[in-house]
């Protein structure tokens, strides 16, 4: 095949009349509409001096010109690189000298922002906002809706995600075309998605959930999305009687058990509740069952490998497990001092070996070759155990990161910034259990000597350069860290002093 990804998922349906996107206004976009469109795009970004293998950086709102953005990367070669509409254009600056990007999409309220930090890196910027129109948008006018496929190899670069770590710089996942297709084919098929389809997406597009696990399968499978923007509760109760399908963040199942509207007589269409990003309770588990009869199929996936783990469509889909290693995906629990296999039960590292499985971090040779075994096998970070029937279990995080709401926040990152404020002597920063995001940001302070700080100050500070879901929710002040005899810091001990801060919240 000339072009794996765009072959399977976009070139076949030339000229097909059948509808892929709904959009909650009621407006539908074709898969024919949707292809020429791409195809439009393709022109604006050759003709903007982008070859194959470039990347192209995209902050925008998700709408299908979103979505038609990263078609038209994958059919003219161009690595696709999406980023959180929540970063600020600080947070935007790394991504965009780090990845070398020659074009940068923003809305245009941003424009002014992000032009200077575009100009400094020789990427030419244009805008797109979320009703469609922009610069991009004009220049796309007239172009002609074919665009000759460039031959890619399933080996070749498709995407780049950028996932950040605990060292507190950002690596930006390097994902190809056989990764994305692979993943998307064994995901279709072992959770029945056919063109009968219609899937409520209302996650964000900028990470794997909501671009290639929800888009790429719909796409294979032929089916078509309920596309709202957000989570939004009203938009989603009014879309639950049309789809046949949802994929959500915890976050998103526990806001719906918490809405009186949502009962069984509105999902009685529905096949398939999907959860994933983050654990889901096995109490929430508990209560959309009782409200809906409804099992919440569990799945378990990262940036670097799209998805590993999931429950059965047919069998048990139990609470608290992430199911079975899928199709494909060899999955083991590991030593993580010796890198040895343990037995079942025994908990230790997940490692994955599999075509999910990235080709490395940009430009990171030595981050990628400590995580990524020579043999193929991930070192995910997640601890975890198979049980004897052979389902996983993920039971704490070897990494020290936090997931709030699904997104992910590395207190290194946080740590550093906050430990350069003046005033501040060094900070520990640890999630707390919160109930609507399952875990949200928590910043121990440790003062200079005959210092008093103002913890509002540290939020200003914050709020100038983090995106919104990383800025701690929880201020203290204390004399000291507490600290093992080597010296370091026990967060264990914080968390648990700490863990009912938000509680009633
Ligand atoms: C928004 N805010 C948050 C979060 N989201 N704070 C903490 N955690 C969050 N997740 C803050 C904003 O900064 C803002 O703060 C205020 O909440 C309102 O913003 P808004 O956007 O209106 O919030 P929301 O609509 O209530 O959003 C919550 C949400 C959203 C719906 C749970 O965060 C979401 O869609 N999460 C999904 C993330 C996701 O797709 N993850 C997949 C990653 P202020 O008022 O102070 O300005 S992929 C992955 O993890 C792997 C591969 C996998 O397995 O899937
Ligand atoms: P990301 O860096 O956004 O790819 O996040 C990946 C991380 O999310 C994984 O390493 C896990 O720690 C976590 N994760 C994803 N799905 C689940 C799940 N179903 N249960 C628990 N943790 C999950």
């Amino acid at each position: 095949m000339a072009n794996p990804l765009y072959d399977t998922m976009f070139g076949r349906y030339s000229g097909a009349q059948t509808v892929f996107l709904q959009m909650p206004d009621g407006r539908t976009v074709t898969h024919d509409a949707f292809q020429r469109q791409a195809a439009r795009y393709a022109h604006v970004m050759s003709a903007a001096g982008l070859n194959p293998g470039d990347r192209l950086a995209v902050q925008i709102a998700k709408s299908p010109e979103n979505l038609a953005v990263y078609a038209a990367c994958v059919q003219s070669g161009i690595i696709f690189l999406p980023l959180n509409t929540a970063y600020t254009p600080a947070e935007v600056e790394y991504f965009v000298s780090n990845s070398g990007a020659k074009l940068v999409l923003c809305d245009s309220s941003a424009e002014a922002l992000l032009a200077p930090i575009a100009a400094t890196n020789d990427a030419a910027l244009m805008t797109l906002d979320a009703n469609g129109s922009g610069s991009f948008t004009k220049k796309a006018e007239g172009q002609p809706e074919t665009f000759v496929t460039v031959d890619r190899n399933a080996d070749d670069l498709a995407a780049f995600l950028y996932t950040s770590g605990t060292t507190g710089r950002s690596k930006g996942a390097m994902l190809t075309q056989a990764n994305l297709l692979s993943n998307a084919e064994a995901l279709r098929d072992y959770w029945k998605f056919t063109d009968k389809d219609i899937l409520l997406n209302a996650l964000p597009i900028f990470h794997t959930h909501g671009l290639f696990v929800a888009t790429n399968i719909t796409l294979l499978a032929g089916g078509s999305m309920l596309f709202l923007p957000k989570f939004d509760m009203d938009a989603v109760i009014a879309a639950l009687p049309r789809a046949t399908s949802m994929m959500g963040v915890p976050t998103f199942y526990t806001r719906l058990l918490d809405d009186p509207r949502f009962d069984r007589d509105l999902v009685k269409g529905m096949r398939l509740f999907i959860s994933g990003s983050a654990p889901l309770l096995a109490e929430t588990h508990r209560l959309f069952e009782e409200r809906t009869g409804h099992r919440i199929l569990e799945r378990y996936g990262m940036t670097e490998t799209n998805m590993n783990t999931s429950n059965p469509y047919d069998g048990d889909r139990r609470a608290g497990t992430v199911g079975y290693p899928l199709p494909g995906v060899d999955l083991k629990v590991t030593d993580p001092d010796t890198g040895e296999e343990l037995a079942p039960g025994e908990i230790g590292m997940i490692e994955v070996r599999g075509p999910n499985v990235f080709k490395g971090y940009w430009q990171m040779p030595e981050k990628t070759k400590e995580e990524l075994r020579e043999n193929g096998f991930f070192i995910t970070g997640d601890l975890g155990l198979m049980d004897a029937d052979g389902y996983v279990q993920i039971v704490g995080r070897g990494k020290d990161l936090i997931i709030s709401g699904g997104f992910n926040v590395y207190p290194k990152e946080i740590e550093l910034l906050i430990d350069a404020l003046p005033g501040v002597k060094e900070s520990a920063v640890i999630g707390a259990p919160h109930s609507d995001f399952g875990e949200s940001v928590v910043a121990v302070l440790v003062p200079e000597a005959d210092t008093t700080l103002e913890t509002s100050c540290i939020a200003d500070a914050l709020r100038e350069t983090l995106a919104g879901f990383k800025q701690p929710r929880c201020y203290a002040v204390v004399e000291e860290l507490p600290r093992n005899t080597m010296g370091k810091v026990q967060k264990s001990t914080l968390r648990e002093q700490f863990a009912h801060v938000f509680k009633g919240a």
